[in-house]
């Protein structure tokens, strides 16, 4: 199966990070998380994105916060899936991020998922790469239909508590 990578800006984006880490864990989809930086080492960001495709990745998930430019750098130099994962790390409430992260310019997509919706991009990575993975593509729906019934749980137990 092909690895998804995470990049984040900064180390500080770890606890956000690691929630779409424990997720590929729990679908069993191979992931490598790095700690690269649009300002601060540009030439690792771009240099992991120029070869990312000959390692073996499908899909990159960018997370960064502030003026955060990475998913942009990264998706100017491959042509794999870019998905943006805005980080709520300044005074500005995530909103900076989400905005540097999602406001591409035609022709180099960046798929952006919500301020710290960590899990929601891997779910997001592993739906890409179940494309061409029948297994994985029945995991995610064992664990849509398992949280379908959690829900539905959820409801019944409001139901007997609203009537007692
Ligand atoms: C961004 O700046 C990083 O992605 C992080 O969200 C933010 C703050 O970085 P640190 O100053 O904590 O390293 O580039």
């Amino acid at each position: 199966m092909k690895k998804v990578a995470i990049i984040m800006g900064s180390d500080s984006d770890l606890p956000v990070v690691e929630k779409a880490i424990n997720k590929l864990k729990a679908l069993q989809v191979p992931c490598e998380a790095h700690v690269f930086s649009a300002h601060r080492t540009p030439n690792a960001a771009a240099d992991f994105a120029k070869t990312a495709k000959e390692n073996g990745f499908g899909v990159i998930i960018s997370a960064a916060g502030k003026a955060a430019h990475l998913g942009g750098v990264l998706a100017a130099y491959t042509t794999l899936p870019i998905i943006g994962l805005p980080i709520k790390s300044s005074t500005m409430d995530g909103l900076d991020s989400l905005l540097s992260t999602v406001q591409m310019p035609s022709g180099v997509p960046v798929a952006t998922v919500a301020i710290d919706g960590a899990e929601n991009a891997a779910i997001l990575a592993a739906q890409m790469l179940a494309l061409s993975d029948d297994a994985l593509a029945q995991r995610l729906s064992d664990m849509r239909a398992a949280m379908t019934a959690a829900v539905l749980e959820k409801d019944e137990a409001l139901q007997k508590k609203l009537q007692a």
